[in-house]
């Protein structure tokens, strides 16, 4: 038997720092360098014509949605742009100019393009042509796309059962192409959808699901510009949700307060000059946060608790900070939870959270004054082993202030990808809901699978176990994103089939399965035509609204296809003639597919002609403070529990953050302005005495290693920057250190790996001291 070559693929690109250097952190976000930064990455990616073409309909009515997170747009968009610093650089980096063709795959092979950085691979530039990468070859060739659709389908006939397959998907997809995926998969016969939110929002999903019958937030952009007091806790909107910062500018303006928790001092919730206004970009900005916490990493609930104690004292000296009417009608399980927070010393939580009393005392009263309450909340909070309790203290607090479904009041979990929220809500996930399988049988004539699917880490293990053998991603860098590097890795290199759906070169092109496919799809910027007309698709903000995007440029060539004609044409070649759905009607005629969501999902009624201009809000039971389908028929009270560090393993506990110059594991740039950092990525922030207590000084090289389950994890070669971080608190930027979160650690119930809590040591390198 021929014994194939195993490809020597490097899982994470080169160790070594880049040389870069550590100045001091800002104290303002945005601004003028803002500006500049934005305009030198797009002309230099797309040059000048284009980079007008994009921006002046970036986030503009029937424009183009911004695919770089979903914060909505206001009613009102600004005239100078309706967009930011980090907006304009994920349009730069899909509308670039550069070009994967197939005489770039021709030139390297994947052993050589797996040992360039993330940084160097991303900026290779946009897939031209469908590749294909055969058994034992180390170069990718061009297929055309009828082949690379009958190979699919070949594969997938050649399973056992269809649970042997696996479909990703990240939240780039628009609703219309998520659904045809969703359609596609139970068509095929499986709920094997693991997608990006699983590393992400689940566990706000399942936190906001159990307590207020909706796993999405319930707050409008209005609602921020009303709220008396906003809680921003574990999210750093300066870098990943800059148009945030406009909302609660507004805030401030109509006299709210802002209370920010967060381990790291972040610039862009210290003060914000607003680029979108000629006094913010030359005068002194608006103060943002009028109470920073300083929280150890993962000690958010020791805080709330505290909080939650103090006002209780507070309530029963003085009454009127509850609203007992609020809570009588609306709610169950007071007592319980008030009874529950008596357990916890006092003293004790505040050793736990790390921060001063007066600066809780004054958190309690700035909450106490407060009639409408929002918290907002990001990764600090959902990717801990507890990520669950920490949402569900925060919905607590809520409750007891009757700050859900009201004006200036309630949940806000900020999402990350531009259509995240849009891709859950039109049937992208791995539960199995008996009504929703009821109204595709309705609709489609077909028995949908009923036994639940795999999430992220559990389909990394089926794969590493061989027992899902084909693997299709739409979007994403599924093996730089996830947990476990090196596991990851070889979970895919298990794979006979790989198939990425992509726009641009990443990792998970390079660290595949036995064959790999590369099918290059048009992105957001560019135009869709069918049949001469333009064509239009829609997403899901972060707020529920649903409304039209629209590309405009010329496409990155004339072989691209967009994402729901690519999944019909992989569902046409499967099921050739035979089943009950109209594959190709659907891959042509966007409106055909809006109907069938509609058909399936309610709150989408006449959705096309409604998806016009500002689009339209999906219902939301939590809005309304409507709490009648939760069991008890009342919200509900949890009673969370601490998370448990013994850190009887490592010394200490390392969070993975994004820089300022990357969008999860697409590397813009590598500096990270606001933190002060230069053209670097492999980079420790320390509490100086930590430093101090460890021989240790600025610039000196140590790696990082986490012992899980009697296995040791190294991720090596980080300098060492002094930051203010609480002591015993270390943070890193992510993908780099996904090599050391262990796949088997994740949130409870939620699934999502512990990427913000990871236990670890710091070795010295011999010459560093
Ligand atoms: N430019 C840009 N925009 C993006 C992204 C991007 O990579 N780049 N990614 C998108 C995606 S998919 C997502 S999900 C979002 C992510 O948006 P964020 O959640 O803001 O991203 P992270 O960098 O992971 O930052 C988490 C913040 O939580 C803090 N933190 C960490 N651990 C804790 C903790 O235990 N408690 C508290 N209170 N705070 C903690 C960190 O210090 C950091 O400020 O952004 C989206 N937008
Ligand atoms: N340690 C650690 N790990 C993390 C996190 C963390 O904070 N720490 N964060 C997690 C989070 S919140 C998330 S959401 C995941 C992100 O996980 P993913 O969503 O899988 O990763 P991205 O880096 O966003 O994917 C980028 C790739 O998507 C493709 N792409 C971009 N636009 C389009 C498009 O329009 N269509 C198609 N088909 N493809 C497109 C491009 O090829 C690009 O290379 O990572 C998670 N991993
Ligand atoms: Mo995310």
């Amino acid at each position: 038997m021929e014994v194939e070559k195993i490809r020597k693929v490097s899982f994470t690109g080169p160790i070594m720092p880049d040389g870069g250097s550590f100045g001091s952190p800002k104290v303002y976000a945005a601004g003028i360098p803002a500006v500049k930064v934005a305009l030198e990455h797009a002309l230099k990616e797309m040059g000048l014509k284009r980079s007008v073409l994009t921006l002046s309909k970036l986030n503009q009515q029937e424009g183009i949605d911004c695919p770089g997170c979903a914060w909505p747009d206001p009613e009102k968009r600004s005239p100078l742009g309706e967009f930011c610093e980090n907006g304009v650089k994920a349009i730069a980096e899909e509308a670039t100019n550069q070009r994967v063709d197939p005489a770039f795959f021709e030139k390297y092979s994947v052993e050589e393009m797996a040992s360039w950085s993330d940084y160097q691979i991303g900026k290779s530039g946009r897939i031209t042509h469908p590749m294909v990468l055969r058994p034992g070859s180390l170069h990718y060739q061009a297929i055309s796309w009828a082949e690379a659709f009958d190979l699919i389908a070949e594969e997938l006939h050649g399973l056992d059962h269809p649970d042997e397959a696996v479909f990703y998907t990240s939240g780039r997809s628009s609703n219309e192409a998520a659904f045809l995926y969703g359609l596609f998969i139970r068509a095929f016969g499986t709920n094997n959808m693991p997608d990006c939110s699983n590393m992400c929002h689940e566990s706000s999903g399942v936190a906001l699901t159990e307590t207020l019958g909706i796993g999405k937030g319930s707050v409008t952009l209005e609602d921020m510009y009303l709220a008396d007091v906003v809680m921003i806790l574990g999210q750093n909107p300066g870098t990943n949700h800059p148009r945030m910062l406009s909302a609660l500018e507004k805030c401030k303006g109509n006299g709210g307060k802002i209370i920010s928790i967060n381990p790291l001092k972040e610039a862009g919730l210290v003060r914000f000059k607003n680029p979108q206004e000629i006094i913010g970009m030359i005068g002194q900005g608006t103060g943002l946060t009028d109470l920073y916490l300083q929280v150890k990493i993962n000690q958010d609930v020791a805080l709330l608790k505290l909080i939650l104690k103090k006002l209780y004292h507070k309530e029963l000296q003085e009454s009127g900070i509850f609203d007992w009417e609020f809570i009588q009608e609306k709610t169950q399980g007071v007592e319980a939870f008030l009874e529950d927070l008596k357990r916890y010393s006092s003293e004790e939580l505040l050793r736990s959270c790390g921060l001063d009393e007066e600066q809780v005392d004054e958190a309690v009263e700035i909450i106490a004054a407060g009639k409408k309450l929002i918290i907002c909340w990001a990764m600090g909070l959902t990717q801990h082993k507890n990520g669950v309790d920490n949402i569900q203290e925060c919905v607590n607090l809520l409750l007891l202030k009757g700050s859900i479904g009201k004006p200036g009041a309630g949940t806000c979990p900020v999402r990350g990808h531009s259509n995240v929220q849009g891709d859950r809500t039109v049937g992208i996930t791995h539960h199995v809901s008996p009504r929703l399988n009821a109204a595709y049988q309705r609709v489609f004539n077909f028995i949908p699978p009923t036994k639940v699917g795999l999430d992220v880490v559990h389909a990394i293990q089926a794969m590493h176990e061989k027992k899902a053998k084909i693997f299709v991603a739409l979007g994403g860098n599924f093996l730089s994103a996830a947990s476990d590097t090196h596991y990851t890795g070889a979970a895919l290199q298990n794979c006979r089939l790989t198939v990425q759906i992509s726009t641009k070169l990443n990792r998970s092109h390079l660290v595949t399965g036995k064959t790999a496919l590369i099918l290059p799809s048009l992105g957001r910027t560019e135009q869709d035509l069918e049949g001469g007309a333009k064509r239009y698709i829609t997403v899901e903000n972060s707020m529920g609204r649903v409304h039209r995007s629209q590309g405009r440029l010329q496409p990155a060539s004339d072989q691209l296809k967009s994402e729901p004609a690519i999944i019909a044409t992989m569902a046409k070649a499967y099921f050739k003639d035979t089943g009950s759905i109209d594959w190709e009607a659907l891959g042509e005629d966007y409106d055909l597919i809006r109907e069938k969501i509609a058909q399936v999902f309610g709150g989408f009624e006449d959705y096309s002609e409604r998806s016009a201009g500002a689009g339209f809000d999906l219902p939301n039971n939590s809005r309304e403070a409507d709490f009648s389908s939760l069991p008890g028929g009342k919200a509900h009270f949890t009673r969370c529990q601490l998370p448990n560090h013994q850190l009887t393993n490592a010394k200490y506990l390392l969070m993975s953050i994004r820089s300022h110059d990357q969008f999860n594991t697409t590397i813009y740039g590598l500096n990270d302005r606001y933190r002060g950092v230069k053209m670097e990525r492999r980079v420790l922030f320390m509490n100086p005495q930590d430093v101090a207590e460890e021989g240790l000084k600025k610039m000196d090289v140590v790696d990082l290693i986490s012992k899980y389950d009697g296995q040791i994890r190294k991720a090596e070669n980080f300098l060492i920057f002094p930051y203010d971080i609480p002591q015993g608190n270390l943070a890193a930027y992510f993908p780099e250190t996904n090599v050391l979160v262990p796949i088997h650690h994740f949130a409870d119930k939620s699934h999502t790996p512990i990427s913000k809590s990871i236990e670890v040591d710091i070795l010295p390198k011999p010459n560093s001291q």
